[in-house]
């Protein structure tokens, strides 16, 4: 029997931070996962390293639901971002290997495609209407086919989940962790945004159209009841969804949002486990699971959340942004690709140097994301180059100062 013999953490930096395992057996197959925690990375590793490691020496690669439950009940210390990170890294990996074992891409032992591509969509923003739109019809040039909407607020210097100001035929380039030894204070004012983000909305439908599906993320920043608000303002603009519209962890708060509105709500980018699911799920609270495989346990876990959302019409929506490495995308878009209750996929291009440790074999065309058909994820590592990045710390800002000078408290 083939059995683990290597585990290896690797830490690069190409343009932002990334932790990836890399298991090797004793047939010399090689499995990848991604084990990037924005912000809280060398956390993972030394999880990996010192924890994880040494328990996989010796055991069967294809035994993948047994390492699963092995990890998590074995660790007693049950969920958390850090221990699920690290889970999820294995995971991945061990698809990674079972797909180059049996010459099958991912996807196909997921139970095969459910569809052609994954419908992905782009992030546009701008500090203005006019930097905005040239930002949407970038990304319309691009080929997507749905469009996430951020905007500056009038007042606020800095708004979280806004990017410079494009220029017309560039790229999207925004990156929310920032190199510096401790995390950015930045400005938040609840009522300015209520009162600005509508306007927004009926400015961008006004040029762009009915049809375009549009999404917005609130980034956590409401409360219940100025996120049923929000919901209310913006059913007129027909959003694909709201996301994080509050700190998804009060689950019982969606409960006040998801009464007072009909805009499609999303959440669970932060999430780790489906028990950070269970009362949005059962009682039927949001429209679309935000999770990552790289941050709820893999894609093992995550395709257990997605069959018990399926009993409730939820659907997949999952994370994306570049603090997913390529790794972790790939792993997603198996996924996407597999499941039937999939519902739309975030996807933000990685920069250059990224793409060039990572190389890929996922494509972007027509607006769909596809995985490619190689075995595994698709994914390859350049040791040599990644060794050029080195690790530099980088936080995500913390969203707190308000305009009359007190602290946001949410
Ligand atoms: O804040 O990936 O929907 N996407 C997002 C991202 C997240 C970052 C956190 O690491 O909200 O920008
Ligand atoms: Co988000």
């Amino acid at each position: 029997m083939s059995t683990i013999e290597r585990v290896e953490v690797l830490v690069t930096s190409p343009g932002r931070n990334f932790v990836t395992l890399r298991i090797t057996t004793s047939d010399g197959v090689t499995g990848l996962g991604d084990a990037t925690l924005n912000g809280r990375e060398l956390a993972v590793v030394a999880y990996l390293k010192e924890h994880i490691g040494p328990l996989l020496i010796g055991r069967d690669p294809q035994a993948i639901e047994d390492t699963w439950q092995y990890l998590y009940r074995g660790a007693y210390w049950r969920r958390g971002p850090v221990t699920m990170a690290a889970i999820s890294a294995v995971d991945v990996a061990l698809w990674d290997i079972l797909g180059k074992v049996t010459g099958q891409p991912v996807y196909q032992l997921l139970g095969g495609a459910s569809r052609t591509g994954a419908l992905a969509y782009g992030h546009a923003s701008g500090s203005d209407l006019p930097a905005l739109f040239t930002s949407i019809q970038n990304h319309l040039d691009l080929g997507f086919r749905a469009i996430r909407v951020q905007s500056a607020i009038p007042g606020l210097d800095q708004v979280y989940g806004v990017g410079t100001d494009q220029q017309p035929g560039a790229k999207y380039d925004y990156e929310p962790a920032k190199r510096s030894a401790a995390p950015i204070e930045e400005g938040w004012d609840g009522r300015a945004y209520l009162r600005h983000v509508p306007t927004v909305f009926a400015a961008v439908r006004e040029e762009f159209g009915p049809d375009l599906p549009l999404l917005h993320d609130a980034h956590h920043r409401l409360s219940p009841n100025e996120a049923a608000i929000l919901g209310r303002s913006l059913e007129p603009y027909d959003l694909f969804w709201l996301e994080d519209c509050t700190p998804g962890e009060n689950q019982e708060g969606l409960r006040r949002v998801r009464s007072q509105t009909t805009t499609p709500l999303a959440i669970g980018e932060v999430f780790n486990s489906v028990y950070d699911y269970q009362t949005l799920i059962t009682e039927q609270l949001i429209d679309y699971v935000r999770s990552s495989v790289t941050h709820t346990g893999g894609i093992t876990a995550l395709r257990k959340i997605m069959d018990f959302a399926a009993i409730y019409q939820i659907k997949s929506g999952f994370h994306g942004p570049t603090d997913i490495s390529p790794v972790g995308q790939a792993a997603a878009l198996h996924l996407d690709l597999a499941l039937h209750n999939f519902g739309i996929q975030e996807y933000m291009k990685h920069s250059d140097a990224t793409l060039e440790v990572f190389q890929t074999s996922y494509t972007f065309a027509n607006g769909l994301l596809h995985p490619g058909n190689n075995p595994g994820l698709g994914v390859g590592y350049d040791d040599d180059l990644a060794d050029t990045f080195a690790y530099t710390p980088a936080y995500l800002p913390v969203n707190r100062l308000q305009l009359d000078g007190s602290l946001h408290d949410w």
